[in-house]
């Protein structure tokens, strides 16, 4: 079958991952198109010109139009689905989870992995290195804030899978690649992480 959808991303990324499982989940065919980032390749004039201004993946393409942003992406894919609640205020909840996702979360345990597992601590620049300790905390805090709001229910909003767990799941459950987070101490996080795998679709980050 011929993909509707083209993914522009590097594969290892979890903000692109999240946009794999979505379709994964959903049964939705996507083509794939990589850009290396450690080289570059989005910041080309011709990328920025035709695929991101901002520069970065990943990018959904939907025919003629490029949709940036993971969370957009996996929304526009998902609408009128189950991993959307039909409920008005679980709807919105879900969007609350993404955008903590985006604020508090990836840009702490995302970024110390691509940082320590990507680049290499020996490359980081010195603004980088005076990050790392702040980002460990910060980290650590929403693991901690996953694994008490998950003390009591399976998923983050209702009691199926949603968008809230996908963009969640894409960096939680690579965090100990980088940064030294130790997913044994969130056992509610490793709970809700095997149910995640346990969904009929679910594919793995290296599929
Ligand atoms: N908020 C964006 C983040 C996008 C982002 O930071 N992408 C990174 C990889 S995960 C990137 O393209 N980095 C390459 C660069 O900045 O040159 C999203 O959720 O899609």
């Amino acid at each position: 079958m011929t993909a509707r959808y083209i993914l522009h991303e590097y594969a290892q990324s979890g903000n692109c991952y999240k946009i794999r499982l979505t379709a994964a989940l959903l049964g939705v065919p996507i083509e794939r198109r990589e850009y290396d980032i450690l080289k570059g390749e989005t910041r080309t004039p011709e990328f920025l010109a035709e695929v991101n201004a901002n520069g970065r993946i990943p990018v959904l393409q939907a025919g003629d139009r490029f949709l940036p942003e993971s969370n957009a992406a996996c929304f526009y894919l998902a609408d009128g689905s189950p991993l959307i609640p039909a409920d008005r205020f679980d709807r919105a909840d879900m969007l609350r989870w993404m955008f903590w996702e985006q604020y508090n979360h990836e840009p702490n345990v995302a970024t110390l992995r691509f940082w320590l597992a990507f680049v290499g601590e020996a490359n980081l620049s010195d603004l980088q290195r005076a990050q790392l300790p702040g980002k460990k905390a910060a980290g650590d805090a929403a693991l901690k804030l996953m694994d008490d709001h998950l003390a009591v229910r399976p998923y983050f909003v209702g009691s199926s899978v949603t968008l809230a767990d996908v963009a969640l799941y894409a960096y939680t459950h690579v965090a100990e690649e980088g940064g030294g987070f130790d997913l044994g101490d969130h056992p509610n996080v490793q709970a809700w992480l095997a149910r995640v795998e346990a969904t009929p679709g679910y594919s793995s980050i290296l599929a």
